[in-house]
């Protein structure tokens, strides 16, 4: 009797999810709704849903290898607080409803590399692309179309809904960075990862490491370990400092690369080298170590520029950190050489692209570095004078822009913030966000700019908590204005999307700032 009891109850929990029969009458939701950011770049709206349930598997079509890990990465990204498994299962065995097809059949010339098409209809979800790429970014938007419980990391009753329509997204730029100063403070593994999370989460695909300067070496050169031993153990105001071994900067590397984030490290030089200098005499022209420094000062240190040892230094330490790095960039810095002489400063460049070059990296410095004669192919960050990335025009290279007027993550929002610096103004969230890279600078248009990067410099935060305050609200200001097409971007509309991403923060745990730019309304404390 009791076996009969349970045998008739597990038939009406099967016949329950049984694809085979009728799917049951869909709940009207309003894609527009939700709340995207970047915007897409189309979408078309049919108010029905699609529900996720138990019994959702994920369907692969066209190259599995490539699909695979994105398959996987969705199920991480669905699995906790939904509770379900998320098979990845073949196309063949597909039910007639309640699937997510993951697609790279096609070949869309307007989607290009990073493009995605997404269809939610009441019986599946298709997401396409040309790569694996796309159907990433693809992915990124489903989070965002979801109910915001998705974010949770344990299991929620909640009724896992999608609005119907189509979107069509590809991006406005290539280059969507950031970048984080490991140097005047250090930040652990953990740390690094969770602003690449935060990079992926909101489509941008570069993250450039500022591994070492005047007051802390942070990545572990096997054949000079004494730039780490000694030049690794302080910081800005005399805290303890840090370093990466090689083994963790992979680590940094491959957790990127699985979110294609490409990592560009920057060795500044042949300034910002105090650190190095205190660890190795020889460096120095007289031969003698400086002191390790904690303040905040710029400008003051250089490579001995007419020694043999400083290239040898400079080919190992470019070999071994250029061996670690999968991408195909590698920064040099070469920002405020005030203790270098302008002709030194030139011969320096000169040379140290060679290296660079012998590497098979492609170099990329602070615009300062245009005063030589670069390769083809070179990259100049644009940061203060409009002068040095005109000259980086006349050497027909390819511009990142990082004004720090509008890009500098470190400046302030207002007089009371709490953490940043002021030099180059204050940055509240609307300046941060009004602005056009492809106008900034009078005859540097879109096709000499690759993107925008949003350096974040860390002179006055030390941990996690600290970042996060000044990355919030002010990061995904910069991911939509190198994601979405510059007509679609307006303030008023921005600001209402990011006011409500606020509670998506709190799930996160983000400390960010209670910015009073925001929309009233959503933005409460
Ligand atoms: C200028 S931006 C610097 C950094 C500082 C930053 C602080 C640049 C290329 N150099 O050394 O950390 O200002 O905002």
């Amino acid at each position: 009797m009791k076996n009969l009891f349970y045998g008739i109850i597990c038939c009406l929990i099967f016949a329950a999810c049984d694809k085979t029969i009728p799917r049951p009458p869909a709940i009207p939701v309003d894609l527009s709704e939700s709340n995207l950011l970047p915007l897409p770049v189309s979408m078309s709206v049919d108010s029905s849903s699609f529900a996720m349930d138990s019994l959702t598997s994920i369907f692969l079509e066209g190259d599995e290898a490539a699909l695979m890990p994105v398959a996987a990465y969705l199920q991480s990204v669905l699995k906790p607080a939904t509770g379900y498994d998320f098979l990845i299962k073949k196309k063949e065995e597909m039910p007639a409803y309640g699937n997510i097809i993951l697609s790279l059949n096609t070949q869309n010339d307007t989607l290009g590399q990073e493009g995605y098409d997404m269809k939610i209809t009441e019986d599946d979800i298709n997401i396409s692309a040309n790569t694996a790429v796309g159907i990433f970014y693809g992915i990124q938007t489903l989070r965002q179309l979801l109910p915001l419980d998705i974010e949770k990391k344990t299991k929620q009753d909640v009724k896992w809904l999608v609005g119907t329509g189509t979107i069509r997204d590809f991006p406005n730029y290539e280059w969507r960075g950031a970048m984080l100063d490991v140097s005047r403070h250090f930040f652990e593994v953990a740390e690094v990862k969770k602003v690449i999370d935060y990079l992926a989460a909101y489509k941008m695909n570069r993250f450039h490491i500022h591994l070492a300067d005047d007051q802390g070496w942070r990545i572990e050169i096997k054949s000079w370990p004494n730039l780490t031993a000694h030049g690794g153990k302080t910081e800005v105001g005399g805290g303890v400092g840090g370093f990466f071994t090689q083994e963790q900067y992979s680590e940094i590397v491959k957790y990127a690369d699985d979110r294609f984030i490409t990592v560009i490290p920057e060795i500044d030089m042949p300034g910002h080298v105090n650190a190095a200098l205190s660890s190795y005499p020889v460096l120095n022209c007289n031969g003698k170590a400086t002191k390790m420094r904690t303040d905040m000062r710029v400008g003051y240190s250089s490579l001995c520029i007419e020694k043999d040892t400083t290239y040898a230094f400079i080919r190992d330490v470019i070999g071994e950190v250029a061996a670690l790095t999968t991408g195909k960039y590698f920064h040099i810095g070469g920002d405020e050489a005030q203790a270098t002489k302008k002709k030194d400063y030139i011969y320096f460049i000169e040379k140290v692209q060679k290296i660079v070059a012998d590497n098979d990296k492609i170099m990329m410095g602070w615009d300062d570095i245009t005063a030589a004669k670069l390769n083809e192919g070179t990259i100049a960050q644009h940061w203060e004078k409009e002068k040095n990335a005109r000259q980086a025009m006349a050497q027909n290279l390819k511009i990142v822009m990082s004004p720090a007027k509008k890009a500098y993550l470190d400046m302030k929002y207002d007089k009371e913030s709490k953490h940043g610096l002021r030099w180059a103004g204050l940055i509240p969230v609307d300046t941060g966000y009004i602005w056009n890279p492809a106008t900034y600078i009078d005859g540097i248009g879109k096709e000499n700019i690759l993107g925008v990067e949003a350096p974040l410099w860390a002179e006055t935060i030390s941990n996690l908590d600290e970042a996060e305050y000044l990355l919030f609200p002010r990061l995904p200001g910069y991911a939509e204005m190198n994601w979405t097409q510059d007509t679609l971007r307006t303030w008023d509309d921005y600001r209402v999307r990011l006011s409500k991403e606020k509670a998506k923060w709190d799930i996160w745990g983000v400390d960010y700032f209670p910015s009073k730019k925001l929309d009233k309304e959503t933005w409460k404390d």
